[in-house]
């Protein structure tokens, strides 16, 4: 293939940078070493299909590197110890959104080791061919738009290290022949369309330091857990598990989650053996029992909400510098009492705000235009797990989640937001790898429309994709929202409206991440839902019926009882992973009623 001399400077001047940054395996290739012939002819066959026509230049010399942004990664490695030719060792090609299909040529490079197609835009099922790679270590394909079964051919590759498949369409059973791949250290599995159960022969895979499963559809028991030395972070978010959780010997576990699952057991059990973690996640269970104060450290995120039967002493803590790592279900009285709210169901509408507002991750705003509002603070750092409560307003913010290899203030900052008049307020934001809550208590029974303001100030630039749900009162009204998509773009205001019923005075708003979108694009934990505002209105509804509050002792046990369900959670609800970033939420709250009340 003719070269230019332009091309063969700027390949060598990438090469050398690579030396530089010493970023390449092991095993450099003296420059100029030529790549085995059958090995160039694959992989120069491959390029062509994903027209990566200017790398091609160098598949004839290893290796070759070429980033065309920090996320569009191009890297072909060698091994030139045996015999001076070089084998293609790893093949990177990550964050093409314009490459779609797995050429079969690729699988003629049977000494890949490493094999990274991450980020890109791959469609239709995995080839079986897949299978004469035997040598690799480390597959990642995660991040694409793959469908069909799982690949069986998989379980023939059984040098396999590092296997990260989420946030495809793969569909059908989790294979049994997992359990061949016992030099397994790092799997992750979620954000597809798996079923359960997670078959029990897992427990082989002795060497496994990460596990992530997550998003599986049928039910799972927690059988397939095995004497996991090497665990650090094990991740088995909305698994369909049920029943009982056997305690474990995983000495050096250091993130547990186990959201949304329908697991039964003793909540001390559970938690004592991991007492040492830094992160527990177990909201949305049927865990039972007293939660044990010795777990309660600063060093530990920990989220026990959602979990009916779990009760503990939250008032001692409320106001420590430590509560900010709970996040957990309080007394099973009510957390109104922990909270020191009790007196807010009883507010009456004469004492309610006309307006109301926050400025998630921000501090207060005040706006007269286009309507009188005070955006309240919203910047108290979350940690791990926590909860924000604003006493005189009657809001309260919940967070659940970290990602396991990244550590997140949870607020984030952005600028050169167009598509509003309010740029002011999408400065900053509140972020949360997992779940976000926002309850507005003490509301006026009757119909609302909500509305929540979005701008991705996070992912502005290349592929990376941010994905996640909304639920309002308990409701799913988003699946897979994409700001960037609705808003047309990065930077962008854009807002949804939808109308709900308040009839126990609480409105909750949340937002949480479930499995899909990128993870490390543009930095490791940059996922999960993003919200800029909401705002809640009486509803254009002629003459919208405001029925008093509802006291504290009330004769309608279910009606406590709902409310109660509803409060005790509080904090947490650690469902998923949701950075909310650069988020205000507006919280609009009664103001038409309240204007028809006062002209009435
Ligand atoms: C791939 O390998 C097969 C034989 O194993 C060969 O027939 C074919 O030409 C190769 N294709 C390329 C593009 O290297
Ligand atoms: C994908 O985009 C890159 C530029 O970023 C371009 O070099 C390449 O030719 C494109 N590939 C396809 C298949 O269109
Ligand atoms: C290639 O991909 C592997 C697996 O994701 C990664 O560990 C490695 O750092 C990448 N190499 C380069 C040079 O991008
Ligand atoms: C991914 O590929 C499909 C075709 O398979 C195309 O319709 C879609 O627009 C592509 N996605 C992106 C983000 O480019
Ligand atoms: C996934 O691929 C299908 C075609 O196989 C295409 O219609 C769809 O748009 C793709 N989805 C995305 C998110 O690119
Ligand atoms: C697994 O890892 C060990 C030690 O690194 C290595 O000797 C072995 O070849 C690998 N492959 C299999 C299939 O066990
Ligand atoms: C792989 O695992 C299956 C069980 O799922 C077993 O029947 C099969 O013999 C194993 N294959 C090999 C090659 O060991
Ligand atoms: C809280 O729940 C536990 C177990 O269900 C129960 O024993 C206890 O009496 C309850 N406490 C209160 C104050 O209701
Ligand atoms: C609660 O919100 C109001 C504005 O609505 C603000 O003035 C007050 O400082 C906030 N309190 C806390 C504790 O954040
Ligand atoms: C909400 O979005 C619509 C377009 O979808 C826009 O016309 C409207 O001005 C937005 N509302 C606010 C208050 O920004
Ligand atoms: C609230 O909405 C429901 C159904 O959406 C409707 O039946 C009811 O009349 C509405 N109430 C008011 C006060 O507008
Ligand atoms: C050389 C080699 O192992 N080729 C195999 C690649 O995979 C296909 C499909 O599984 C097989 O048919 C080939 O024999």
């Amino acid at each position: 293939m003719a070269r230019s001399a332009p091309a063969v400077a700027a390949v060598f001047l990438l090469v050398l940078a690579l030396l530089t940054l010493g970023t390449a395996q092991g095993q450099q290739p003296p420059f100029g070493q030529p790549t085995n012939a059958a090995d160039a002819v694959a992989l120069r066959a491959v390029f062509q299909r994903w027209r990566l026509g200017g790398n091609a230049a160098g598949v004839d010399q290893c290796p070759v590197v070429l980033a065309e942004s920090f996320a569009m990664n191009v890297f072909v490695g060698c091994d030139c110890s045996r015999g001076g030719e070089c084998r293609i060792t790893d093949l990177n090609v990550t964050g093409y959104k314009n490459i779609t299909e797995i050429p079969r040529e690729l699988f003629n490079l049977t000494e890949l080791v490493s094999l990274d197609l991450s980020n890109n835009n791959l469609s239709g099922s995995i080839p079986p061919e897949v299978g004469n790679l035997s040598k690799l270590e480390i597959w990642h394909f995660n991040n694409n738009n793959l469908s069909g079964s799982f690949p069986h051919e998989l379980s023939l590759l059984r040098n396999l290290q590092s296997l990260w498949m989420f946030d495809n369409y793969i569909e059908g059973p989790i294979p049994e022949s997992i359990q061949n791949l016992t030099n397994l250290t790092d799997l992750r599995i979620y954000g597809m369309k798996l079923q359960g159960p997670i078959p029990k022969k897992f427990s082989t895979l002795s060497n496994l330091e990460v596990l992530m499963l997550g998003d599986l559809e049928g039910n799972s028991s927690f059988n397939f857990i095995g004497e996991w030395r090497n665990l650090s972070a094990l991740s088995l978010r909305n698994c369909g598990l049920t029943g009982q959780v056997t305690p474990q010997n995983l000495p050096k576990l250091k993130y547990l989650d186990l959201t949304r699952n329908n697991l039964s057991s003793s909540i001390e059990g559970l938690l004592l053996p991991y007492k040492n973690s830094n992160y527990i996640y177990v909201g949305e269970n049927n865990f039972s029992g007293r939660l044990p104060p010795e777990i309660i450290q600063p060093s530990l995120a920990l989220d026990v909400s959602y979990n009916p039967f779990v009760y503990g002493n939250l008032s001692n803590l409320v106001g420590q510098p430590m509560y900010k790592f709970l996040s957990f279900s309080c007394e099973n009285v009510t957390i109104l009492n922990c909270l020191r709210m009790k007196e807010c169901n009883r507010r009456t509408l004469t004492n309610s705000a006309t307006s109301f507002a926050i400025n998630c991750g921000g501090r207060q705003i005040d706006y007269s235009d286009p309507m009188p509002t005070v955006f309240s603070e919203d910047s108290t750092d979350l940690g791990g797990a926590g909860f924000h409560i604003n006493t005189t307003s009657h809001w309260v913010v919940s967070h659940a989640g970290s990602d396991p290899f990244n550590k997140s203030t949870g607020i984030v900052n952005g600028s050169n937001i167009s598509g509003t008049n309010m740029p002011e307020l999408f400065k900053t934001a509140r972020t949360s790898t997992s779940s976000l809550r926002y309850y507005v208590l003490g509301l006026a029974n009757g119909n609302y429309t909500v509305k929540l303001f979005f701008a991705e100030i996070v992912i502005t630039d290349g592929p990376g994709q941010r994905l996640f749900d909304i639920d309002i009162q308990d409701k799913n009204i988003r699946k897979d929202f994409d700001i960037t998509k609705e808003a047309q773009g990065p930077r962008i205001a854009t807002n949804i409206t939808h109308d709900v019923i308040v009839d126990n005075s609480i409105l909750v708003i949340h937002l949480y991440w479930s499995g899909r979108g990128t993870c490390c694009i543009p930095y490791k934990g940059a996922y999960g839902p993003l919200v800029k505002c909401l705002i809640f209105s009486v509803t254009r509804s002629q003459e919208p019926k405001i029925s008093p509050p509802q006291a504290p002792h009330s004769d309608s046990a279910r009606q406590d009882e709902k409310r109660r369900g509803v409060i005790a959670g509080i904090a947490a609800l650690c469902i998923a992973a949701a950075v909310i970033s650069s988020s205000i939420v507006y919280l609009w709250w009664k103001w038409v009623s309240l204007v028809k009340r006062s002209m009435a």
